[in-house]
């Protein structure tokens, strides 16, 4: 019989306020928030009972709450690091290290060998799977080799909550492996909490998506398993904007569609469409979706409303495919600006490339091929495309014989101030909302990689007449990056606020460009967004 595998999905809670008490554990008694510019990109749950909500507005939030405690969230390096950190323990305790990184704060583990492997010992030891039996327990072993590393569970109940709250029809096969796997995500986040120190909401089911929003469904420090016999039902009630996954423009389109030559004026206005898996799937089709989504995100958002996500968890390599240094701007227009902040973006991205491909001796572990820049030109607004350039990365960044500064003028005045003129062609007049300078094309360095100009001398190239719209696809990023890059190419819920120049700013009303569609408040474009986003969070 085909098995379904078992997948656990984490989600640390108040993430970058759990990093902040972890540094001041004052902080846990208080209701604080953690802000990015304009916006409190998380607060922590003594301020979330008070009413205070994630993605909320700053000048709002300090207005209705004159208590709230800021912590300034704009250097992610604290974040970064434990993320990391989180990530290598949680990693640890999985067979393979089948686990998976979703932007800081969320891990996908593929624990199915680990399930299989003791369904195979329980089936051995005839202990009666049945419900009846509720004094019956097993001890789930960690290691195939030694058989003393595990924990004792009871196998006929399940660990935590249960989605849709009921037990299913029965305690065997995948439901069985399913109760296994929510004792297993119990040992695992005990031992994160219990050693690491965080909490987590953690979910269990036969795929990814399913495990992450059972995972969402009981918040803080709770889990939740979900049953295949309920997901249906589970999903049916879930605004479609809540399925990971479906963006904000993927709903309004689906919702278009649906509604299309609807008469009710009230219809089209986005809070009045009923916008339910339940609804969606009764009145739209898989082939209204691809017509609409195209083939691939049609057929992929379709089985997503029905429970169906065949994607597997790909384990998060050691090494980033590449690192990227952003800031934006309101307005850029001078060269010496320019240069000015390609400096400081380039001490950034050195020594993210120290921390993320050396190792503790100081050898490379991965060599970047290629240097890229991106902007934004402000005619195309604050969401609008991004063009890059790109070529060789010299290989001075490498060398241990020049100093930082050295490196670093050198990058700018060489590589990234021609790349520059290259985008902006022959204008003298330019105004761009953003640079972003990045490292990508990261190769595995050989074993030993004293011989780096051997390594180099075998693959050069440069792209450089290419100008190629650069998407959310960048990954790594840091202190003064944008976290969007950190979130894959997927349409998701996270916004970096860290859209301004480097003062700590609150925004005057008049420089708000743009009104939400939902509550009328106006706010800075590239806030909108994410906070569409806190109006489809609810409460
Ligand atoms: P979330 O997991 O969405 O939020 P959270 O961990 O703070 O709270 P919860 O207990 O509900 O899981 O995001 C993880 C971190 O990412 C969060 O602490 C702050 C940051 N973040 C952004 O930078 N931009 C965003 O739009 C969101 C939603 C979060
Ligand atoms: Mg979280």
């Amino acid at each position: 019989m085909l098995r379904s595998p078992v997948i656990i999905a984490l989600d640390w809670d108040a993430f970058y306020c759990s990093v902040e008490e972890h540094f001041n554990p004052e902080l846990k008694k208080i209701a604080f928030a953690v802000k990015q510019k304009g916006i409190i990109c998380t607060c922590n749950y003594v301020a979330r009972a008070l009413g205070v909500k994630k993605l909320q507005l700053l000048v709002d939030a300090v207005k209705q709450f004159p208590d709230l405690v800021i912590v300034n969230g704009e250097d992610l390096s604290r974040y970064r690091d434990a993320s990391k950190e989180l990530w290598y323990f949680a990693r640890e305790m999985v067979w393979g290290g089948k686990v998976e990184r979703l932007g800081f704060d969320e891990l996908f583990l593929d624990v199915t060998d680990m399930i299989d492997f003791n369904i195979a010992l329980l089936d051995d030891l005839h202990v009666p799977p049945a419900s009846s039996h509720p004094v019956s327990t097993f001890f789930f072993r960690m290691s195939k080799e030694d058989p003393s590393v595990g924990f004792s569970c009871p196998v006929s109940s399940v660990a935590g909550n249960m989605a849709a709250g009921s037990l299913p029809g029965d305690f065997e096969g995948d439901n069985l492996r399913l109760v296994l796997g929510s004792h297993l995500c119990h040992y695992i986040r005990s031992q994160i909490l219990d050693i690491k120190g965080y909490t987590s909401s953690g979910g269990v089911s036969i795929n990814k998506t399913l495990a992450k929003m059972a995972g969402s469904s009981h918040k803080p420090n709770q889990q939740t398993v979900l049953f295949p016999e309920f997901a249906q039902d589970f999903l049916d009630t879930y605004d479609i904007g809540r399925i990971p996954w479906i963006g904000h423009k993927s709903k309004s389109l689906i919702l278009d569609a649906i509604y299309k030559g609807t008469d009710s004026v009230n219809h089209t206005m986005e809070g009045a469409r009923d916008a339910t898996v339940f609804n969606v799937r009764h009145l739209a089709s898989k082939q209204l979706f691809v017509n609409i989504l195209g083939q691939s995100s049609g057929d992929k958002l379709w089985n997503l409303l029905h429970g169906v996500d065949q994607t597997a968890v790909q384990p998060t390599s050691d090494m980033p495919t590449q690192i990227s240094i952003e800031d934006t701007f309101k307005s850029l227009t001078d060269l010496i600006e320019v240069h000015n902040v390609l400096r400081r973006l380039t001490y950034s991205l050195l020594d993210r490339m120290y921390i993320d491909l050396m190792d503790s001796n100081g050898d490379w572990l991965g060599h970047p091929q290629t240097a890229r820049l991106s902007t934004r030109p402000r005619s195309t607004g604050y969401y609008g495309p991004r063009i890059s350039r790109s070529e060789s990365l010299p290989s001075i960044v490498f060398s241990s014989s020049h100093s930082r500064d050295y490196i670093v003028d050198y990058l700018v005045d060489r590589c990234w101030m021609p790349l520059f003129s290259k985008l902006i062609g022959d204008a003298k007049i330019f105004d761009v909302v953003l640079l972003n300078v990045a490292v990508v094309n990261i190769e595995k360095a050989p074993t030993k990689s004293s011989d780096i100009t051997s390594f180099f001398g075998k693959k050069r190239y440069t792209d450089d007449n290419e100008l190629d719209v650069v998407h959310r696809a960048e990954s790594p990023v840091t202190k003064r990056a944008k976290v969007v890059g950190e979130y894959a190419d997927l349409e998701v819920a996270h916004f970096n606020f860290l859209g301004e120049d480097d003062e700590d700013v609150i925004f005057e009303e008049d420089s708000y460009d743009e009104p939400c569609v939902v509550c009328g408040q106006r706010m800075i474009s590239f806030a909108l967004e994410a906070h569409m986003r806190f109006h489809e969070l609810g409460d």
